[in-house]
């Protein structure tokens, strides 16, 4: 069989990173569309990434932007790919409700995009789609927990986005035969999770406050409540979702759920430090202890207009269809991510 060829757009993300790695090892020839930025941009993958000159180059970057249609048309005919991952979106909520029509144009018009460059190119036998869908599009929630049939209620400009997204991948599979699959998947995290996502603002935090680099962490909505696994694992079922015969939309989710709270006092004990809560709304605080100083602090800039309150997602389908189970625990994420922080930390102070 000739070597299989995956194109992916967000290859610089954390999602596309772990993807990139998965791809590579099992053989593939994997092209990855990144943009031009003033400053590096590929830090998630120069481990990976071997100079052109040398032999047996399996991975290969393109300059592209999901709001460029004609790149992204020349970009996939050049590479012709058996699979394209489109995981390039803008994908801060909070961000999205300050730039939501960009936020329009990269995550849900970019997702047509793709679809027309399949569709223009003649590949719609050849190319399998997948589309980073989100739990995001249940926002209000109408069911607990959530799985493929929840109806959605997007609460964000960018769950929007994403819902126009999921569709018009569902249409063009129904309308053309593509093999086109959505991933719904959940909060998934990792030590290379963008610096600004909550999980990952807290544990650098907690890393900084450890080292007497940072006095006290400023979050949002403490309340807020989510599903969180793995990166890692859930790059493992996107790929699985296309090798299967026909396409489909199916959720990845480890079915628990815990506040933001709960994670930053898992993360702060995993350091020695247990906190106690006090007050309430813009007033809570988490206090060490044993120092009686406030670590965690509400500043009410990080609220959203509308907030998804409390996501827990059902995974059966993928489990009973694709064989698909996360493997790292809640404690377990936690625990690295801090981890990875303290070392980060540390590697930098030498
Ligand atoms: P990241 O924010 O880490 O990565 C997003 C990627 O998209 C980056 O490579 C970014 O490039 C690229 N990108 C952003 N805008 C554009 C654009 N206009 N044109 C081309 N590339 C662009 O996201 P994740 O890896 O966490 O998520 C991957 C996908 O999965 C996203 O679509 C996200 O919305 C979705 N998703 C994520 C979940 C999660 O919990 N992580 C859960 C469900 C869905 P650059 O590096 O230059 O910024
Ligand atoms: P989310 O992730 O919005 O679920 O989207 P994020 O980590 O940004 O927020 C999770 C919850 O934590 C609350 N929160 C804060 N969030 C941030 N970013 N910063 C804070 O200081 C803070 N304090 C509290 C939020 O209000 C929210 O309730 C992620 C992204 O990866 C999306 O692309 C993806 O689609 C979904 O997960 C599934």
């Amino acid at each position: 069989m000739s070597q299989r060829v995956a194109l992916i757009t967000g290859i610089t993300g954390q999602d596309g990173a772990y993807l990139a790695e998965l791809l590579l090892s099992k053989g593939y020839v994997v092209h990855g569309i990144k943009r031009r930025s003033s400053s590096f941009n590929t830090g998630r993958i120069d481990h990976l990434y071997k100079d052109p000159h040398e032999r047996d180059v399996r991975m290969f970057l393109h300059y592209g932007d999901m709001t460029d249609s004609t790149n992204l048309i020349r970009i996939v005919q050049e590479t012709q790919p058996d699979e394209i991952y489109n995981l390039a979106a803008q994908s801060h909520v909070q961000v999205s409700f300050e730039t939501p029509e960009y936020t329009a144009n990269s995550d849900a018009v970019g997702t047509l995009r793709l679809l027309e460059a399949i569709r223009i190119l003649g590949l719609e036998k050849r190319t399998r789609f997948y589309q980073a869908s989100t739990s995001e599009l249940y926002g209000k929630v109408q069911a607990i927990p959530q799985n493929e049939t929840t109806p959605f209620y997007p609460r964000s400009p960018y769950a929007a986005a994403k819902l126009y997204a999921y569709w018009i991948t569902v249409n063009y599979r129904e309308a053309y035969g593509i093999h086109a699959s959505n991933g719904i998947l959940f909060n998934h995290e990792s030590p290379i999770r963008g610096e600004t996502f909550v999980t990952r603002k807290i544990t650098r935090a907690v890393a900084a406050i450890k080292a007497g680099a940072q006095e006290a962490v400023w979050l949002g909505n403490l309340d807020a409540s989510r599903d969180w696994g793995h990166a890692r694992d859930y790059v493992e079922g996107m790929w699985r979702m296309l090798q299967q015969d026909h396409a489909d939309d199916y959720v990845l989710a480890t079915g628990e759920t815990h506040t933001v709270r709960e994670f930053a006092e898992k993360a702060f004990a995993h350091v020695g430090i247990a906190l106690r809560w006090e007050g309430s709304g813009v007033d809570e605080q988490g206090i060490d202890i044993a120092t009686g100083r406030p670590l965690v602090r509400v500043d009410p800039r990080y609220f959203r207009p509308t907030e998804v309150d409390l996501l827990i997602g059902d995974a059966s389908k993928a489990k009973a269809k694709l064989g698909w189970e996360p493997q790292v625990p809640f404690d377990t994420l936690v625990r690295d991510m801090v981890d990875a922080d303290l070392d980060l930390l540390d590697s930098v102070g030498r």
